[in-house]
């Protein structure tokens, strides 16, 4: 007899679903192990990131799925709604649907309860699975969000898998009775006074750029890029603060091409688990190069923590970026770019700036044909 996960592993191959990102429930522990076996993908830290990085895999051409806890989707409202909805991007959510369903964790139950309704409210389209007989629906969800560009959520009663057999879970004993290696991090150079501004720094890197993916973050970044120096390989983010990298690290698993993120310190802040996330995969062809002004420069520059304490390059160093340099000057900015080139590994280049935006225009293109313009580009 097919179990209810083996079903759902034959409805995934059938739509053609080449591309994962998950976060476990209890309730989908049988499943996870099983579909890692057979899809290629990335295990989250957070559900939100997740949607950045399906994106990025999807505008290189792969087809995506997401298979999470429902209460994550309280963890992705914005994502879905300025990211996925916003710019037409696809993403099939498979979500173990708690709070309803014998339910014996008391905090499930308020997001559990009104989940239906806020996806509704939200506009975001949602079949509900409530028996293990309504499996087969999860091919309709996939493919209504592939034909229709959009998020489409399966919430997944507990029920469906209540009969299964299935054991696969116990099949996987935990490594983390193993010793685990430590980190050792070299001192790193001083934080100077800035001299660049973030158009400065935009603007050098025109020269450099041939045919590689730029992903810009949100905000007077996208616009300085924009008009600086526009090409189709740019993809400029208009909403989903903090997940630039998460779309870059998305675009750098299916393409063979050089991925360049421009981030920002009040983005990384927003979405730490980006970085982290991306350490632990060390995607050799994508490098970040974090514009930190010490303040959130597109929104009236209110300072951030990276004016104190918080060091974005020993962070992204402790992530596992272990080539990583700070430079404060142009001319090294481009010398460390060219470096990336050379090395082809895993890359953080910290840039401090001074606070200050030009006064470039709005973007004259919509979310969805920014989107059209890159995905058709990446994938000539
Ligand atoms: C979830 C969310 N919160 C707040 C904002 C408002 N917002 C837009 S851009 C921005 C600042 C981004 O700062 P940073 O990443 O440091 O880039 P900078 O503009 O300084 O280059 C903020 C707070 C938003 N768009 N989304």
């Amino acid at each position: 007899m097919v179990h209810a996960e083996q079903h759902v592993i034959q409805i995934m191959e059938q739509a053609g679903i080449n591309f994962l990102a998950t976060l476990p429930c209890d309730r989908t522990k049988n499943l996870l192990p099983l579909v890692h076996k057979v899809f290629s993908g990335i295990e989250l830290t957070r559900e939100e990131d997740g949607l950045g990085i399906c994106a990025g895999a999807w505008l290189a051409g792969a087809s995506p799925m997401m298979i999470i806890q429902s209460t994550g989707l309280g963890n992705m409202i914005n994502g879905l709604a300025s990211l996925n909805m916003a710019s037409a991007i696809p993403i099939p959510i498979l979500a173990s649907f708690r709070g309803i369903y014998k339910e014996g964790i008391e905090s499930q139950i308020p997001l559990g309860k009104h989940l239906p309704a806020i996806l509704k409210g939200c506009g975001i389209h949602y079949s509900i699975i409530d028996e293990v007989e309504k499996i087969a629906l999860l091919s309709d969800v996939i493919q209504d969000a592939y034909d229709h560009c959009r998020p489409h959520v399966a919430l997944v009663s507990p029920k469906v898998w209540e009969a299964s057999s299935c054991t696969a879970w116990q099949e996987n004993p935990s490594s983390a009775i193993q010793a685990r290696p430590t980190i050792n991090i070299e001192p790193l150079s001083p934080i100077l006074a800035p001299v660049m501004t973030r158009y400065e720094a935009i603007s050098s890197l025109g020269n450099l750029l041939d045919n590689q993916v730029v992903v810009a973050n949100l905000g007077v970044p996208s616009k300085e890029l924009f008009a600086a120096c526009d090409r189709p390989l740019n993809y400029y983010m208009l909403g989903s603060m903090g997940l630039v990298s998460s779309i870059g690290f998305g675009i750098s698993q299916v393409t063979d091409k050089k991925v360049i993120v421009l981030e920002g310190d009040g983005s990384i802040l927003m979405n730490p688990n980006a970085l982290i996330t991306i350490g632990q995969y060390q995607p050799s062809n994508l490098m970040i190069i974090a514009l930190d002004n010490a303040c959130y420069g597109s929104t009236g520059s209110q300072r951030t923590y990276t004016q104190n304490r918080m060091d974005l390059e020993f962070f992204a160093r402790i992530c596992g970026f272990k080539n990583s340099t700070r430079v404060h000057e142009a001319r090294e900015l481009n010398k460390a770019i060219h470096n990336f080139e050379q090395q082809g590994e895993l890359s953080f280049i910290h840039v401090v700036i001074k606070p200050g935006n030009s006064s470039c225009p709005n973007i004259p293109l919509n979310p969805e044909d920014i989107t059209k313009r890159f995905k058709r580009c990446l994938e000539k």
